[in-house]
């Protein structure tokens, strides 16, 4: 079953948004395996962020996400990269379709509240970099079935 990262951004958590945003998540069907508040080091932020590095918003971007602190989740589902990127809404979100989460409750492609993972082969990546093997919990919900047939 495929997993994915989420981080709710420092806007997030000052907004007092983690479980609205999470919530969107969780009541679409995906099920938590990962859960962690914590501050970011700049070290995990370059490191996070390292395919922006020669972009010009780096900086800003570091110094953002090392701000205030972060709300770290994995989620699993059938699909859930796509899924979750499609929750998400485009990454600038004056182009976010209304309903999903950038496009409902942020304005400013700096401050979107919330990363979530591109691909399959990055979501592992960035779940290894995030989480600790023992933080991600495999386990059986009992409403999987309900929700879809491969659970
Ligand atoms: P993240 O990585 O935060 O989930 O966002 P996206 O996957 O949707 O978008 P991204 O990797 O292209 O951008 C990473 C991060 O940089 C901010 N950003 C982006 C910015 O501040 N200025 C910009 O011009 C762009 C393109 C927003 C998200």
């Amino acid at each position: 079953m495929e997993r994915t990262l989420v981080i709710v951004k420092p806007d997030g958590v000052q907004r007092s948004l983690v479980s609205s945003i999470l919530g969107r998540l969780e009541i679409r069907g995906l099920k938590l395996v990962g859960l962690k508040f914590m501050r970011v080091t700049p070290e995990l932020a370059q490191r996070h962020y390292a395919v922006h590095r020669e972009k010009p918003f780096f900086g800003e971007l570091v110094a953002f996400i090392t701000s205030s602190p972060v709300a770290v989740a994995a989620f699993e589902g059938p699909n859930v990269v796509a899924v979750v990127r499609s929750i998400v809404g485009a990454t600038n979100p004056a182009a976010s379709a209304p309903g999903t989460i950038r496009g409902d409750l942020a304005l400013d492609v700096l401050h979107n509240l919330i990363h979530a993972s591109d691909a399959p082969d990055t979501a592992q990546a960035e779940l290894a970099l995030w989480f600790q093997p023992d933080e991600l919990v495999t386990w059986q919900r009992d409403t999987d079935h309900w929700i879809a047939a491969e659970s």
